[in-house]
């Protein structure tokens, strides 16, 4: 079934930019989606495989966390993208120990992260060794003894990091949790800390609960839904379909964002037959927003709703919700009295009639939900925006009922499941003590390096072993160079992946690669068939089979490959029955029944049809857990982000052809960018301020307060509909630029949409032969 990646890297002369769609989805959707499926997977296989995509006894859709309905599915329950994460996991092009010895460690560090990954599935474990030019095959035995040797070298457990993306199952993540605090620390920094980590900080301080209030149901039940800083045609389709259903039932949606995204304006559903021939627009209104300008606004609305409560006292302030369950209310009020306009104004880049057309809408309706993705978590004062938005549903008393609350969706398929399985680096007190009753050992309790502190960790020096379950490290994390260096300092990388990719290639004096299997695989224990576990954005936690044959008999599951490490680490007589749950996954789901709150008689509940939903205080019973035992009003100083003179905001964002650092394709259909990726989206009238036309090629350089300065060349100016002063690029081309030490206040992420910036004419420099 051996099948060749393409030869061809991504050559941007033949960029080409079109005017961008007015619709998303629709026709071209499904036909970009089965077209991608059958090139990587043939046309048997991408029939099988698209069948059990998100349907009851099939496989979860990797591509994003965003629910499936329950009740009833309709037989294709996925979108383009969607298919495309499976297409790109699912293929038959492979990447082999041939292939290793044809390509040099160089050769590959000079190829871009799409050519890499366009390579095809990993089929074998892999070593480089101190000063080796390619990477050789190793014995799965052999790599596990590599690593023991490497951790027991360390002087302390906390020279070791252990990374998760969010594509980790459950029972691995619960697993690989307790390997590494077996091991002795809570480094175990994860995708969410660049991701929605500034959402689970405010909401946690807010209401008690780091996770949203909704569920799908609530979506065809609200009457007012606000949609900021998010891209859902790309990034969360099918929440397109939440919206457009909504709408039906005559929800009235806002779309707050710098950019006029296509999926939000209109949406052709492509698995209705109405769908087919015409569209809805999604959103009533659109408030194109400056960077960084939601805080602003969500205080500016606070200071209106307190004015249409003077007006017409008793119909805004929702009284009794806040006299029962909330704290700080008085303190909110003169805070939000004192907020002044003009600045709301100067900040947002919005009209006094845009801020007063929606402070009615939120005043007047009566089941409001706010919605929110990376525009809002990205941002220095993000978890104060989120808090802002939070303090406008507490006034309205709309957490807790039907139809309203707090909806952060989610980025990757299981990031909310790691998290509720332990992936943290500080866990709260309560689950260590349970995890430790439950297996006797002693977790540790100080609190381990995020993401962020992982880098500067490394770059002290004070952290020599780097393991990844899953992700891409090196490309996802900011200040690339920064982060290059710190990994290439380590004693060892280790990478358990699916695909290649950069983090393989910018390694530490030893390098490992262990191949996994993905969730569309068939996991085979001892001849017995194993299920996973996921869950989504809105706290349902259900079943995921995959049953397509491997690429390779030498690829592990991720739970086989924790079960292994931990014997050959801990040897035969640790506490914890390792070799017992690689055999049988349903033994983990018990333990995690006893360990993780929420989860009793876990086995049996992940098997009904619709799987179950945790547990989830303010959304179940209005009972929120919080330091005051009350729903909290925060009171925030307002921050927002002004652009200095002749500078830009820029912020760096997906492409619709993409996943996070795998790119799938060069085609941004809906923004009309098509054959290359490394445009930046300008205002026309900066553009002309600047001295430049569109289609100019420029350098970026970014500036940081300490005085240093990062650059990425060669990119092409697109002229786009964005506010003045802010221009948008795609990640993970801009990663340099975002300096490491730029990062959110409270959830240390980084502020990967609000970069300073200034672009300069790109000038050609010819490399000597
Ligand atoms: N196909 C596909 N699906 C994905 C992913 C993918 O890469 N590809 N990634 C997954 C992951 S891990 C995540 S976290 C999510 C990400 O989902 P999104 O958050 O939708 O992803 P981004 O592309 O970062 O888009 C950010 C959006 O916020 C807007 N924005 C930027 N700054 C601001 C601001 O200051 N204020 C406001 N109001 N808006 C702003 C941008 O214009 C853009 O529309 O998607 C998940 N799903
Ligand atoms: N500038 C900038 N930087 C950003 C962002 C941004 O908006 N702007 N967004 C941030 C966000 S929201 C996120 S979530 C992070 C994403 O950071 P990561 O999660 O680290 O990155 P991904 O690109 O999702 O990881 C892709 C790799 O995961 C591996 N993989 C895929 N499936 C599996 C699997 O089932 N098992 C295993 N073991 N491996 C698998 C493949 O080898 C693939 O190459 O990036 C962050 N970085
Ligand atoms: S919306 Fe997300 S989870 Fe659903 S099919 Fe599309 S990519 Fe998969
Ligand atoms: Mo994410």
């Amino acid at each position: 079934m051996h099948r060749n990646g393409p030869k061809q890297d991504i050559d941007e002369s033949e960029l080409t930019v079109t005017q961008p769609k007015e619709q998303a989805a629709g026709v071209t959707a499904v036909a970009v989606a089965l077209k991608r499926g059958v090139e990587e997977m043939g046309v048997l296989r991408t029939a099988r495989t698209l069948a059990r995509l998100n349907q009851v006894h099939g496989f979860d859709c990797p591509g994003c966390a965003w629910p499936e309905p329950t009740g009833h599915r309709r037989p294709a329950e996925f979108c383009e993208n969607g298919a495309k994460a499976v297409a790109e996991e699912a293929t038959l092009r492979t990447v082999t120990p041939e292939f290793f010895a044809q390509h040099s460690i160089e050769e590959l560090a000079s190829k871009s992260g799409y050519w890499l990954g366009q390579q095809g599935r990993l089929t074998h474990p892999m070593v480089l060794r101190p000063g080796a030019t390619h990477y050789t095959p190793i014995e799965w035995d052999d790599a596990y003894q590599l690593i023991v040797e490497h951790l027991r070298a360390l002087s302390s457990p906390d020279e070791a990091l252990f990374y998760t993306s969010g594509r980790t199952a459950n029972e691995t993540a619960f697993l690989y949790q307790l390997l590494v605090r077996s091991f002795g620390t809570n480094n175990l920094p994860d995708c969410s800390n660049m991701c929605h980590e500034s959402s689970g900080a405010a909401l946690t301080s807010s209401i008690g609960i780091g996770k949203g209030s909704v569920s799908i149901d609530d979506f065809g039940k609200a009457d007012l839904i606000i949609v900021a800083g998010q891209n859902p045609g790309t990034n969360h389709p099918r929440m397109l379909s939440a919206l457009a259903g909504a709408k039906a039932n005559g929800a009235k949606v806002i779309a707050v964002n710098p950019l006029p995204e296509t999926g939000l304006l209109g949406f052709r559903d492509p698995q209705t037959v109405k769908g087919f021939t015409s569209g809805v627009a999604i959103a009533d209104d659109f408030l194109q927003i400056r960077l960084g300008g939601d805080m602003a606004l969500f205080q500016g609305l606070g200071k209106l709703l307190f004015e249409a409560e003077d007006r017409q006292p008793g119909t805004v302030v929702d009284r009794a919700f806040v006299d029962a369950h909330c704290a700080g209310f008085a303190e909110y009020e003169k805070s939000m009295r004192a907020v002044d306009l003009g600045t709301v104004r100067a900040a947002t880049g919005l009209s006094d009639d845009d801020l007063h057309r929606t402070a009615t809408l939120l005043a007047e309706s009566k089941n409001i939900i706010i919605c929110w993705a990376m525009g809002l978590t990205q941002q220095k004062h993000g978890v104060a925006t989120i808090e802002e938005a939070t303090n406008l549903l507490l006034l309205r008393g709309m957490i807790g009922k039907p139809g309203a609350g707090v909806c952060p969706v989610r980025g990757h398929s299981n990031v909310q499941g790691d998290r509720t399985m332990g992936i943290w680096e500080k866990m709260p007190e309560d689950f260590l003590d349970a995890l430790d009753r439950e297996f006797g050992i002693t977790s540790p309790r100080k609190h381990g390096y995020d993401t962020v502190d992982a880098i500067r960790a490394m770059r002290a020096g004070a952290a020599q072993v780097f393991f990844g379950m899953g992700g891409n490290f090196v490309s996802a994390t900011p200040d690339t160079g920064v982060t290059e260096a710190a990994l290439r300092s380590c004693a060892l990388t280790v990478h358990v992946s699916t695909k290649l990719n950069r983090s393989h290639v910018v390694h530490g004096v030893t390098a490992l690669i262990l191949p996994t299997l993905g969730r569309t695989d068939l996991d085979l224990q001892n001849g017995t068939k194993q299920q996973v576990s996921v869950e989504d954005s809105m706290s349902m936690v259900h079943l995921s089979t995959g049953r397509l044959k491997p690429v390779s008999e030498h690829l592990r599951s991720e739970v086989a490959i924790v079960c292994e490490l931990a014997q050959t680490l801990f040897g035969a007589d640790h506490p914890v029955p390792w070799a017992q749950y690689q055999l049988d996954y349903d033994k983990i789901r018990d333990a995690i029944a006893r360990v993780v709150p929420g989860c009793d008689d876990y086995n049996k509940r992940v098997r009904d049809r619709d799987g179950f939903v945790l547990p989830h205080p303010p959304r179940d019973s209005r009972e929120f857990r919080t330091t005051t035992g009350k729903a909290n009003f925060a009171v925030n100083e307002l921050t927002w982000v002004p652009v200095p003179e002749g500078r830009l905001i820029l912020q760096t964002l997906r492409s619709h052809d993409q996943y996070n650092t795998t790119i799938y394709g060069l085609d941004d259909r809906y923004r009309g960018v098509h054959g290359g990726r490394k445009v930046v989206l300008m205002n026309i009238d900066d553009i002309t301020e600047f001295g430049f036309v569109d289609g100019d090629l420029v350098d970026l350089v970014s500036e940081w307060t300490d005085g240093t300065e990062r650059k990425v060349t060669g990119f092409r100016i697109v002229e786009y509909s964005t506010p003045r002063g802010n221009a948008a690029a795609y990640y993970p081309e801009t990663n340099p630029l975002v300096p490491l030490d730029h990062v959110a206040a409270r959830s240390n992420t980084p502020v990967s949409k609000a970069v300073t910036i200034r672009v300069e004419p790109h000038v050609h420099v010819e490399q000597p032969s």
